[in-house]
């Protein structure tokens, strides 16, 4: 039977190690939220890195750590500490990351860890290559593997490879500074199809492949001498449907058993029905702004201090990269922000400021989605933003406003959100003052629509239309073949 095979960075399981046994935890993250469930096993091969690196792994367990991945209908790419630290840490969260978003100051350019970074694609694309057959169809993700469909077309010039782009494809003057981006470029071009979140996004890299490579480029058609390649948007969704039952589930157990978390903010809530909480839940990266978001709620203080000891932000940070300097660098910052703007503001009986530094389990972020008013969410950039669409999942009586910046690619879609700059200072405070005093009808008119479009654009839309596109481009190439 003909497989797809998804390739990513992460397997969608990570692997821990415990008294010699073997352990698989879900991973965080975007990608593995969203594609869960269009990875059904049977007919479908994940191959991703295992999340350990060749030292980690106990003489003799490989094997047994196989056979796991297997049950996930996964297979695991080997890498060395030091091909992680080049490829992973380096190149594509040194270089591309920062690049991407438009931290060109954040942008290491090194030769080393481009080196890596091309040896690392190859070694991804030798593992589908002695997977795939010839009529399978290769689903490659996201920035870390830009080089891989070039590297698997030389090889299979007839088989049928999809890549998308969670993050931004930043403008070309953006990612001309990048030394090898005529070899990015080619890399990307061994697909069928390119896809991105956003029109933008598609745009820019159209005009790139325009400039710097001279190619022939007509509406989104890119023309090689022998292949056509399609370039699109798809604006990710979520499981609409997994957010929404959680958070029903979640309404109709108010008299059972409650977490820990959920007691504290129902007994706040209690105390002061007019109090209101404000959410902010990113991994901790300086792209999502969570720097900028503090000192806002600290302007947001000083301009409306009738709000003091009203409102209360609970901050979720979810580790991310830590042995990268630059995040080491914004914990700090945020660690010291949190620790400045409460001891500024708190009294006996209010702290403005609740501060979470982990990972939560799925039922506590839909106890924090559920209990807060007001969901503010302002990157710098993103590619999409989830978090945004899964609050609003979880409204189910459609109260909540979300305030998103017009920085993140879902902003497209969420026209009915109070859309703001993460860098108008002036501009949030008196968003959040609206957002406040935002009548009930008003917030449930506006849910109501936005409800709608994620439930019937969710993630399995996305993940079958992509996989459209690209089964109907290989239908177009080989006609072009034929001419
Ligand atoms: C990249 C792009 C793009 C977060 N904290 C916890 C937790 N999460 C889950 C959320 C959500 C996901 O992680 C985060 O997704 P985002 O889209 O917001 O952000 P990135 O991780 O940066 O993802 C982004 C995405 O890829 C998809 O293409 O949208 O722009 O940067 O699903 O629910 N889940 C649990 N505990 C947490 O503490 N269980």
């Amino acid at each position: 039977m003909d497989k797809t095979i998804i390739i990513s960075n992460r397997l969608p399981v990570q692997l821990q190690i415990d008294n010699g046994g073997i352990t698989a935890i879900p991973s965080v993250g975007g990608l593995a939220t969203g594609m869960k469930s269009v990875h059904t096993g049977g007919d479908s091969l994940w191959i991703g890195w295992s999340g350990l690196t060749d030292e980690e792994i106990p003489d003799g367990l490989a094997p047994e750590i196989d056979k796991a991945l297997a049950k996930h209908g996964s297979s695991k790419v080997n890498l060395t500490a030091e091909e992680v630290d080049g490829f992973y840490y380096g190149f594509s969260n040194r270089t591309i990351w920062p690049l991407f978003h438009y931290f060109l100051e954040y942008s290491e350019f090194e030769l080393e860890s481009w080196d890596t970074y091309k040896s690392v694609n190859q070694k991804f694309a030798d593992a589908i290559l002695k997977e795939a057959g010839e009529n399978d169809t290769i689903w490659v993700h996201d920035y870390q593997l830009m080089l891989v469909p070039q590297m698997v077309r030389e090889k299979r010039p007839n088989i049928s490879i999809g890549f998308f782009l969670h993050i931004p494809f930043p403008s070309y003057e953006i990612f001309r500074t990048l030394p090898w981006r005529k070899e990015v470029l080619m890399g990307l071009l061994g697909s069928d199809l390119v896809g991105f979140h956003t029109y933008d996004y598609e745009r820019h890299f159209l005009s790139s492949v325009r400039r710097l490579l001279g190619l022939e480029v007509s509406f989104n058609d890119i023309y090689l001498e022998d292949r056509v390649i399609k370039v699109d948007s798809f604006p990710m969704g979520i499981d609409y449907k997994k957010f929404s039952d959680a958070a029903k589930k979640h309404d109709k157990n108010k008299t059972g058993e409650r977490s820990e978390l959920q007691r504290r903010l129902d007994m706040h809530k209690e105390s002061d029905p007019e109090a209101k909480f404000f959410l902010s839940i990113d991994r901790l990266d300086y792209s999502k702004g969570i720097a900028k978001r503090l000192n806002a709620f600290e302007y947001f203080l000083n301009k409306y201090p009738q709000y003091k000891e009203k409102v209360r932000l609970i901050v979720l940070a979810v580790p991310s990269r830590s042995n990268v300097p630059q995040y080491q660098l914004l914990k700090k910052e945020i660690d010291e922000l949190v620790g400045r703007i409460n001891g500024e503001f708190s009294t006996v009986s209010w702290t403005p400021i609740w501060y979470f530094y982990r990972s939560m389990p799925f039922e506590n972020l839909i106890d924090l989605y559920t209990s807060s008013d007001i969901a503010w969410l302002t990157p710098i950039r993103d590619g999409m933003n989830l978090v945004a669409k899964e609050y609003i999942a979880t409204r189910t009586d459609k109260t909540g406003v979300l305030i998103l910046s017009e920085m993140a690619g879902s902003a497209n879609e969420m026209n009915e959100a109070l859309l703001i700059n993460p860098n108008n200072f002036e501009e949030i405070a008196d968003t959040l003052y609206e957002a406040i005093n935002m009548p009930v009808e008003e917030q449930k008119a506006r849910n109501a629509i936005l409800q709608k479009r994620l439930e019937r654009y969710n993630v399995e839309k996305w993940a079958n239309d992509f996989m459209t596109s690209l089964k109907n481009q290989k239908l177009i190439d080989h006609s072009y073949k034929s001419r």
